[in-house]
């Protein structure tokens, strides 16, 4: 409980959260806690450039385009930058795959640790400049094999990952994270400059009324697609009201919203994007790990989205996540 100058004196910050969580988590080391603190660092940092984007004249092309032909923008340079060196100095990592980086970033021996680090560091950069919320997403993996790490070493499913988490930059900044004992949700306290345990033991509910979808690509959606999204919005049961339509244009947003309230987030494949456009390793695999972790779904259509082998650190897929029940009735319609 906060005092009277607006500080809890026993507040419950990620560190203290992640130690705890460490006793109960048998074989232990504190390297888990370790990286994801210096993670912290570089999330909390990201926080304070894109506060103060428009004033340090952070917006606006960075000049360089990332491995998928995105304009990078100033900011996604330097998010990239501070994920990287914060991840590859902390002793606990071994390779990082960034979205923003064509190769896997070896780090080099003499700080290698056995964690492997997927992430986008600054995902939904298109909506900077409008000051709509963005995020970054990491998810982690422990290397399995002896020798240099290689591609391979991370080209597996998801439901080999450890831990996966997001930051969400908005109105207040946000991390959400699991280390695989449920979902976990922490709020930047500014008057401690730390993440405090704001929502413990997160649950998405088993259905919404809330679909997110981008229904401006629906001319290029498979049929089945714009049938399930047809049949919420004109439900077959005239006593029962369609479903809102939500979407920002930014994955973290849009997915964290979906925990909040549940419903359905949707990036079918289309006849533009054949596998979508949502990349596997550090977009849908993350958030698939948590949304299940939540007590959610989250599929390619197919299949569960994290039982998916990848063949390539920046292999794309089509997702459809949320609430069981909408993700289930969506399969139906998709399998049909
Ligand atoms: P579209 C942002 O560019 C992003 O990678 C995700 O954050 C977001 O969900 C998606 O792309 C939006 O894509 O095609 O709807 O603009």
């Amino acid at each position: 409980m906060a005092s009277d100058n607006g500080v809890d004196s026993d507040c419950m910050t990620i560190t203290r959260f992640l130690i705890d969580q460490q006793r109960s988590c048998p074989g232990a080391t504190g390297s888990l806690t370790l990286l994801l603190n210096q993670l912290m660092t570089a999330v909390k940092a990201i926080a304070s450039a894109v506060k103060r984007a428009g004033i340090a004249n952070l917006y606006g092309i960075a000049g360089s385009q990332n491995t998928t032909g995105d304009e990078q923008k100033k900011l996604d340079v330097l998010a990239n930058d501070l994920f990287i060196n914060m991840l590859s100095t902390c002793g606990q990592a071994c390779m990082l795959i960034s979205e923003e980086n064509e190769d896997p970033v070896i780090v080099p021996e003499e700080n290698r640790g056995k964690y492997i680090v997927t992430f986008d560091p600054l995902d939904g950069s298109s909506n900077i400049d409008c000051l709509v919320s963005i995020g970054s997403i990491w998810g982690i993996y422990e290397k399995k094999t002896p020798g240099p790490p290689t591609k391979e070493d991370v080209l597996r499913p998801g439901t080999e990952m450890v831990s996966a988490g997001y930051a969400l930059y908005g109105s207040g900044t946000m991390v959400v994270m699991s280390t695989g004992c449920g979902l976990h949700g922490f709020t930047l306290d500014p008057n401690i400059g730390d993440f405090v345990l704001t929502h413990r033991d997160m649950f998405i509910k088993n259905r919404g009324k809330i679909y997110s979808t981008n229904e401006g690509y629906e001319k290029y959606w498979d049929q089945k697609v714009t049938n399930y999204v047809h049949s919420i919005k004109y439900p077959e049961d005239e006593k029962k009201s369609p479903y809102g339509a939500r979407y920002i244009g930014s994955m973290v947003a849009d997915v964290h919203r979906t925990f909040l309230y549940g419903g359905i987030f949707l990036y079918p494949a289309n006849t533009k994007s054949p596998n979508g456009k949502l990349r596997l390793l550090y977009e849908s695999n993350p958030m698939a790990f948590m949304m299940e972790q939540a007590g959610g779904r989250a599929t390619d259509g197919e299949k569960r989205v994290m039982e998916i082998e990848p063949k390539g650190i920046h292999e794309r897929c089509p997702v459809f996540m949320g609430s069981t029940y909408d993700v289930d009735d969506c399969m139906k319609f998709l399998t049909a």
